[in-house]
């Protein structure tokens, strides 16, 4: 039977209206299931029934927080196979990238079951005698959650569980295109004991259901991870009613490769960073930049090994790049391969869909030669389409990595100490990778950018403290 996924409002499961086809974008002709969605009202009621539930779960025990956290992850890495099935059927990823993604998510509820119990405090000397000053952190309420499709366990997940373990009470609204996935992580969060209305899960659009969430005045904090114009339009939006916000949005991320760099760590680092996961993460580097002394020979490299590469079914193990995640984005990558070549590029692979023995959003891992000006060496695609670009030696190559409006990671490839600690300084980003691809991070570190990238605290590991807390300072006089 086909499976139909629903939303989750204050305990209850709710169908919300109309039948919408969960593609599987690898086989158009054979859906991973149907959904329904939410309208403004039943959406508004989520955000009720978790500001209903704050006061109690924000003053619950953290060693129950914990447990609740450490169930949840537990249960995802028990079950990270079929978990990872369904996000490879669902988003499109290959099963081994989908596996993967499903550990991380397991392993960031995990991390979040130590830190609830762990909150942070201090207490300092007032310059009044007598007096002392305490700081605490308390949770900054009802928090809103935003998440793209790109990531459809993991993204949720270093959002969900942080909030949780804060204290905090959680409106998730998933990409529409993703709803099994979040359907899976609110089916297992439905039976770890959380009390009604702590955690909700609305499915539907962001015109109608992301709208609804924003504007609600019982929301007292928005998370999103997206494109640069919908972070931007909310922005504004929160700006108004002076909502707290953290905004992951685009990159647009430098692999610079120098002329003293290991060229087969080199190769693989850009192989991973730009094409793996079909292209589909912000932190995919888009543009390789390469020192003109090995310029050549990087490229000849690159091409006998995207000519090795495999586009095909995500769940078949010899597939090595997966389809791209739907037919709009597909459309967005090809039209950006036309302006490659409009802009003067020169096409050095792919460049064109893939037939595969299932009708899905097939496209070949491209390559261009480009100039900086190039609009696909200026402008996020978010799929498998990247720039090689030229540069006269280092300083020329770090000009052009941080010639951009975004900043969220930077790669460099270097045998070169110097080079590398130089770059490391320089970089106008949140995450610089030596030697390693830019796109792939840990779960227990502070993830985030500069530049249009990325606005307010970082997500992930103990910084994730700074948004989803607000900080109290007590004075105490006896
Ligand atoms: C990673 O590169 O491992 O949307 C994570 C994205 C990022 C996550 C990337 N927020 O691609």
């Amino acid at each position: 039977m086909e499976q139909h996924f629903r939303s989750y409002v204050g305990g209850q499961w709710v169908d919300g209206s109309g039948s919408h086809t969960d593609e599987n974008p690898a086989d158009l002709a054979t859906p991973v299931g149907r959904y329904g969605v939410l309208d403004a009202a039943a959406t508004a009621q989520a955000v009720d029934a978790a500001a209903a539930a704050l006061p109690a779960w924000s003053l619950s025990n953290p060693q129950q927080r914990a447990d609740i956290l450490d169930f949840v992850g537990s249960e995802i890495l028990a079950r990270k196979e079929e978990l990872g099935r369904l996000l490879a059927r669902e988003e499109g990823k290959t099963l081994a990238e989908s596996i993967g993604e499903a550990t991380r998510a397991g392993q960031i509820f995990r991390f979040f079951a130590g830190e609830a119990l762990r909150i942070p405090g201090e207490k300092l000397a007032s310059t009044r005698p007598g007096v002392e000053i305490e700081i605490t952190r308390e949770p900054v309420g009802t928090v809103g959650i935003i998440a793209p499709w790109n990531f459809p366990l993991a993204i949720p997940a270093w959002k969900i569980a942080p909030a949780l373990a804060y204290g905090n009470t959680v409106v998730f609204k998933p990409a529409e295109i993703v709803p099994g996935c979040a359907w899976a992580l609110a089916e297992i969060l439905s039976r770890a004991g959380l009390p009604d209305g702590v955690f909700n899960m609305v499915l539907g659009s962001g015109r109608t259901v992301g709208q609804a969430l924003v504007s609600h005045p019982k929301l007292d904090a928005l998370t999103f991870t997206g494109s640069v114009p919908t972070g931007r339009a909310l922005l504004k939006q929160a700006a108004e009613r002076a909502l707290k916000v953290q905004m992951e949005m685009g990159g647009k991320n430098p692999l610079v490769v120098l002329a003293d760099a290991d060229l087969d760590t080199a190769v693989e680092c850009a192989v991973n960073g730009a094409f793996f996961s079909t292209g589909q993460r912000c932190t995919a580097s888009s543009r390789l930049i390469v020192e003109s002394a090995v310029h050549d020979a990087f490229v000849e490299r690159m091409q006998a090994r995207l000519a090795q590469l495999k586009v095909g079914d995500p769940l078949d193990p010899s597939v090595h790049i997966g389809p791209v995640a739907s037919g709009a984005q597909l459309e967005t990558d090809l039209s950006y391969i036309r302006a490659g070549h409009e802009d003067g590029g020169e096409l050095l692979a792919g460049g064109a869909r893939v037939d595969c023995a299932t009708e899905g959003h097939f496209l070949a891992p491209t390559l261009f030669a480009a100039q900086p000006s190039h609009r696909i060496a200026r402008e996020e695609i978010f799929g498998p389409v990247a720039a090689v670009l030229r540069a006269d030696d280092y300083e020329h190559a770090l000009a052009l990595a941080n010639d951009t409006p975004f900043g969220l990671c930077a790669g460099i490839c270097t045998t070169s100490l110097r080079h590398a600690s130089h770059f490391r300084r320089h970089a106008q980003a949140g995450m610089v990778m030596v030697n390693l691809p830019t796109a792939g991070v840990d779960p227990h570190v502070p993830f985030g950018g500069r530049k249009a990238s990325s606005y307010g605290p970082r997500e992930q590991g103990r910084y994730a403290v700074e948004f989803y807390t607000t900080v109290k300072t007590a004075y105490i006089a006896p």
